[in-house]
């Protein structure tokens, strides 16, 4: 991936005191679908940062969309409802792939993921996929962590390491199907492993050693773009709201420069807003001289106050931190009626999400269409 794109960053880079308007960029063919799209964030970047929604025109706050199964549904979306725009980025879960389910772990089924997905990127947006996969060894769910020899007992040599290839393979063909009418595979931001520095998940820090950890990003990565070919994947390493990184705690399991392109965290307001902007605060001072360092992007790949408990959390504690940093986007997590995280018309919350709307360096789809790859 490597040199051409770290060149091609640095141009865009010194293209960045250029006036806002971006031009169309003729598309060379020997670049691949990943490396366009991280063109592509780079220079929306330079214009401000995206909004991102996880499953947005699945279900909402008020509609059981997808879990209904109802298709009058379909087009929905309460960030669209709010603003009167979709979200710039999509993301959306491929936990249950493995086990060849028909619908995901919040009960959305692959065939509307494929599909959105697919649309979301006809429209000119950006799509992101994360992995909650089930506990190989015990059979129980990605928060399993009973167990700590889970990671060891998939590498080469342990006892799930073959049932674990066939979960890979299902999550290559999954990724396989996901090209436009032309054939054209859609580029994607994607992020296993994600929140690898809490001890929530089977694959968290207390649960895999540094090796383990760095052994399973491998093994996943090198099967689906050495196996499987896939060059539409843009790599995104996304550790959880730390508060405290330091250069040598963060290498412990960063897979390493040319594995990733993205550098992003998940970043929720769990307790005080005060503990909440400070970690905040020091994490993005981090990842954005780390990313400058190593060339890097970084967004918030996650990131949202439960139940938006207080309704002007978002242009009052987020955008004044998001606004010093170079993130490319920062996704609010699903709009699932027990736990939302973005707005909805009949939320208080609506009127302070208008207004980070109104923000000129935040970016709905209608502002970065233009930019479709
Ligand atoms: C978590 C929660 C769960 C959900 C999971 C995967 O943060 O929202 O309810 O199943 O993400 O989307």
């Amino acid at each position: 991936m490597k040199r051409l794109f770290f060149l091609l960053l640095a141009a865009l880079m010194m293209a960045a005191c250029g006036p806002k308007t971006v031009e169309k960029k003729t598309v060379s063919t020997d670049r691949s679908q990943s490396e366009l799209l991280a063109e592509r964030l780079q220079t929306l970047q330079q214009q401000g940062y995206m909004m991102g929604h996880q499953d947005d025109p699945m279900y909402g706050v008020s509609w059981p969309g997808t879990y209904a199964g109802d298709s009058a549904e379909l087009g929905r979306s309460d960030v669209l409802a709010v603003v009167g725009d979709y979200p710039a980025v999509m993301g959306f879960d491929l936990g249950g792939i493995e086990m060849g389910d028909a619908k995901n772990l919040d009960s959305v089924p692959f065939t509307r993921i494929h599909d959105e997905l697919i649309a979301h990127h006809e429209r000119g947006g950006i799509v992101t996929l994360s992995w909650h996969p089930r506990n190989p060894l015990t059979g129980g769910t990605a928060w399993d962590v009973a167990d700590t020899t889970v990671v060891r007992s998939i590498l080469p040599g342990g006892s799930q390491h073959e049932k674990f290839q066939t979960w890979m393979t299902r999550v290559g063909d999954f990724i396989a199907t996901l090209t436009t009418d032309d054939g054209q595979p859609v580029p994607i931001i994607f992020r296993p492993w994600h929140e690898n520095n809490g001890s929530w998940f089977w694959w968290g820090q207390k649960l895999c050693t540094d090796d383990e950890f760095r052994g399973l990003w491998n093994m996943l990565q090198d099967y689906l773009v050495q196996e499987r070919g896939f060059s539409n994947l843009l790599w995104s390493y996304s550790p959880n709201l730390d508060g405290g990184w330091t250069e040598e705690r963060f290498m412990q399991r960063y897979p390493g420069n040319d594995r990733v392109t993205l550098i992003g965290e998940d970043a929720y307001q769990w307790g005080t807003e005060e503990d909440f902007k400070s970690a905040l605060t020091a994490d993005l001072t981090f990842l954005s001289d780390f990313a400058k360092k190593n060339q890097k992007l970084i967004a918030m790949t996650e990131c949202g106050l439960k139940n938006m408990t207080d309704s002007t959390w978002w242009t009052r504690v987020l955008q004044p931190i998001m606004d010093k940093y170079p993130i490319c986007y920062f996704l609010l997590w699903r709009n699932y009626k027990e736990e939302y995280f973005g707005p909805s018309p009949e939320l208080p919350c609506a009127a302070d999400f208008r207004k980070l709307y109104q923000s000129k360096n935040v970016l709905f789809l209608q502002e970065v269409k233009s930019e479709k790859l």
